[in-house]
């Protein structure tokens, strides 16, 4: 089968419950695994979030860049089994959770099935988002987007 080209992806990662910080850094590590389509490029620092719609202790938040041969399907599926390795429940939406992955951009591309949107719709109102992929995309982020989400408390560890 030929190889398909690499696509530069971004990938939002959270957890509030537990060993959140372990969790984020396992989730990183399983995000590297070039034999199986995944090299992971870059990662922005760890930081502390107040819930957005959501309870709990403060969440640990971080984005990843990596770059994937996976279809953008594929990959959510390898993102939900890295979540269920952990340990993921889903009592309800936005319930607190041990480890939470999600899609943020694919290439260029738009995506609206019934399972994946991308870009990630919610992504342009989160500081948990916006800045630590500003950090590592200094480009995908204006200064507008990061003055949006100003009044919400993020620290970096
Ligand atoms: N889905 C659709 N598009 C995507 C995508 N781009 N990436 C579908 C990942 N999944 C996507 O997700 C529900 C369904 O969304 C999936 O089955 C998938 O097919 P989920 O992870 O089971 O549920 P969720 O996490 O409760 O929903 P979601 O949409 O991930 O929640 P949000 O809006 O991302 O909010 N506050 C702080 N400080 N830090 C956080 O990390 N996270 C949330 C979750 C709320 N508040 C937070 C944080
Ligand atoms: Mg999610």
């Amino acid at each position: 089968m030929p190889l398909r080209p690499e696509v530069t992806a971004f990938v939002a990662l959270g957890a509030n419950l537990g060993q959140a910080v372990q969790a984020v850094q396992a989730a990183l590590a399983a995000l590297n695994d070039p034999e199986n389509g995944l090299r992971l490029q870059r990662v922005s620092s760890l930081y502390r979030t107040a819930p957005i719609e959501s309870s709990g202790p403060d969440y640990i938040n971080a984005v990843a860049h990596i770059a994937t041969t996976l279809t953008a399907p594929v990959l959510l599926e390898r993102l939900q089994a890295i979540e269920q390795a952990a340990g993921r429940e889903r009592p309800y939406r936005n319930a607190p959770r041990t480890l939470d992955l999600d899609l943020l951009l694919y290439g260029e591309a738009r995506i609206d099935s019934p399972r994946l949107t991308v870009p990630h719709p919610r992504m342009f109102e989160r500081a948990f988002v916006l800045l630590p992929l500003h950090e590592i995309a200094p480009e995908l982020v204006s200064a507008d987007m990061r003055r949006a989400v100003s009044a919400q408390a993020i620290q970096a560890l």
